[in-house]
């Protein structure tokens, strides 16, 4: 028993840590956990199920943590994982990570082992000194070390994964202060509910007036959205800013949807025409990293002016200079910049001719989409799945993979806001199944994946989890047989390591995990079995084979990858 339970009157009630950190979450609005449980946090989640909360168990924490994460992308309410101590943390912390990198709030609880042993290294169960590791890795890492302390620890948390520039914290929970008691009536009174975890922050008046100016001034401006904004859930506000200046707008993938690529202003299908020739360019909750480019070189005209919208100031001029910073929230800044750019002269010849070369693209890739091939490809098959999928506009469409990532990006349109989830900021694979399981809980509405084999297999063993819920998750294998593609050619001595064994059968795999399986071949095929997949709601995986001459070394962004010339025969 602890100090401060051992002053508690004896006819006290009393509580314990489980419990106050659960009521903290719930007070804070939190209904779901995803996890995985273990020493010494199992009880948590028993305890947590039974007080009528969701607890979405998972095969390994890393999944457990891109769910969260997601799930903090799709809510704008911070994703909560749980984890056992060392290993899972460590398992879970490379999600942490990720969600920082991505600025998706999420909270990463774990337990830990008796601080008095790992402190002097005396070989405890699972020592590892977890508080000081997963410091570099997110925005905040706390430990609480007392009872009464849980209520402020969890608000604490919130509020950092929240404000400003959304991300990852860790918490970090010793073992025994799970079941430390202390009087309920002490606990009950330690536990609140911040007021405006997430404040506006309103752009100053001399940086609106800057930013309308260089704006008005623009003679093609072009509107740049980026996972920030699609995070803002200011989508009304986002839509009037382009529907009333008439300026062309182009979506990062996380945006698709944000306004519909659909949307006659949508130049995703111009998208190297409007990058290197628009003269300003408003940056919205988008960094200019290495997915633009950094903001030079040949991908833009050399001479581009930023406006550029974040509520991280620093993020001003990390690449090039900014022209017209706005920090503030997004919300407050497109409203700013609305009132500021009203009655303004819409840019219609620019506008125009952005729509014919769009239009001109599309109609190319149209027949692309369309033309049959003796093995499937990436665009017949896409283009099947994309027919299918017009008809579900608020389905959530999780992608992961190199060619099965650029390819659908291209070819897949978004009708909604915050209905692709994809590799994000890092393009990490594996995020995959966590995805799915997040958009699942969160949106209620059905789930279709799309993964390149190889991603498929980070994450594959959730398949069980997703079948294990029940969740409306339809994943497709984009199969061709290998990394990038599956038709290299293997040294003398051993296999490919760029191949896969083509005896694999994803389809049987979901079948033996208590799904439904299919391989199809033709996109006829495709079309048919996502279509009923779908409708009937159950866990589905859908083998799509394809040609293994498919694909290209790193998909679109082959200029990263580094080659030898020295040496090869
Ligand atoms: C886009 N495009 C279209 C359409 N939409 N054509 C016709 N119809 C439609 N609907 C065109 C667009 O104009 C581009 O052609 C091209 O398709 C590609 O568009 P995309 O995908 O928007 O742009 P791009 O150049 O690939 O974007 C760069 C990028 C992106 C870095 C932002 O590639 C990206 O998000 N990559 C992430 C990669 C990743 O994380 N991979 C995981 C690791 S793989 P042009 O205008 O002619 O250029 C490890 O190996
Ligand atoms: P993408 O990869 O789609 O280009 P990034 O992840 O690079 O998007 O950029 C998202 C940006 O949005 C980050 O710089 C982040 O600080 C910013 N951001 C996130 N939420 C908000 C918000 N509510 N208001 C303002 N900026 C935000
Ligand atoms: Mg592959």
């Amino acid at each position: 028993m602890s100090n401060e339970a051992a002053m508690v009157p004896e006819d006290a009630q009393l509580t314990d840590g489980f419990h106050l950190l659960m009521e903290a979450l719930e007070m804070n609005g939190i209904d779901t956990i995803y996890g995985l449980l273990g020493i010494p946090v199992t009880e948590l989640g028993r305890l947590w199920q039974a007080r009528g909360n969701r607890f979405f168990s998972f095969r390994n924490e890393q999944n457990a943590g891109y769910a969260a994460s997601v799930a903090g992308f799709i809510t704008k309410k911070p994703g909560i994982c749980v984890t056992v101590s060392a290993p899972g943390f460590l398992n879970g912390l490379t999600a942490l990570a990720n969600a920082t990198t991505n600025c998706f709030p999420m909270i990463m609880i774990s337990g830990s082992s008796e601080r008095e042993i790992v402190d002097l290294q005396q070989g405890d169960y699972e020592e590892m000194d977890q508080l000081n590791i997963a410091r570099p890795h997110c925005k905040a890492a706390y430990r609480i070390n007392r009872t009464e302390d849980i209520g402020v620890a969890v608000v604490r948390a919130i509020r950092t994964a929240l404000s400003g520039r959304p991300g990852g914290v860790y918490l970090d929970i010793p073992a025994r202060l799970f079941s430390t008691t202390m009087s309920a009536e002490d606990g009950a009174k330690s536990l609140f509910v911040p007021v405006d975890p997430a404040p506006s922050q309103l752009p100053g008046p001399d940086a609106v007036a800057r930013a309308v100016d260089l704006i008005k001034g623009a003679e093609k401006p072009l509107i740049l959205l980026g996972k920030g904004a699609a995070y803002a859930q200011c989508d009304d506000e986002i839509k009037a800013l382009i529907e009333e200046t008439g300026i062309p707008f182009t979506p990062m993938s996380m945006a698709k949807g944000l306004v519909p690529d659909t949307h006659p202003q949508c130049a995703a299908a111009a998208r190297s025409l409007v990058l290197k020739e628009s003269d300003v360019v408003v940056l919205v909750g988008a960094r200019l990293n290495w997915l633009l480019a950094h903001g030079k070189g040949k991908t833009w005209g050399g001479s581009t002016k930023f406006v550029q919208i974040d509520i991280q100031a620093n993020e001003m001029d990390s690449n090039v200079p900014i022209a017209a910073p706005l920090v503030g929230d997004i919300g407050s800044c497109v409203a700013a910049l609305r009132a500021g750019l009203s009655g303004m002269e819409k840019p219609a010849a620019w506008a125009s001719a952005v729509a014919e070369k769009a239009s001109g693209n599309r109609a190319k890739l149209s027949t692309k989409l369309t033309t049959a091939t003796p093995v499937m490809n990436y665009f017949n098959s896409l283009g099947a799945i994309r027919e299918v999928l017009k008809n579900y506009p608020d389905i959530n469409l999780v992608n992961e993979g190199a060619n099965a990532l650029d390819n659908a990006r291209m070819i897949i349109d978004q009708y909604q806001p915050r209905r692709r989830l994809d590799t994000g900021t890092w393009g990490v694979m594996g995020v995959g199944m966590g995805s799915c399981v997040a958009a699942a809980a969160e949106t209620g509405k059905p789930v279709v994946a799309i993964c390149g084999d190889s991603a498929f297999g980070f994450s594959g063993m959730e398949a069980e989890t997703i079948t294990r819920y029940n969740l409306p998750v339809t994943i497709i294998i984009m199969n061709n047989g290998g990394i990038y593609r599956g038709d290299e050619a293997s040294p003398e001595h051993q296999v490919s390591c760029m191949v896969f064994n083509p005896k694999t059968r994803y389809d049987q795999l979901m079948i033996a995990l208590g799904g439904e399986g299919y391989r199809v071949t033709t996109p006829e095929e495709l079309a048919e079995t996502l279509d009923s997949a779908i409708k009937s709601g159950k866990p589905t995986l859908i083998d799509a084979i394809i040609d293994p001459a498919a694909g290209v070394e790193s998909g679109r962004i082959g200029n990263l990858n580094v080659v030898s010339t020295i040496g090869k025969k």
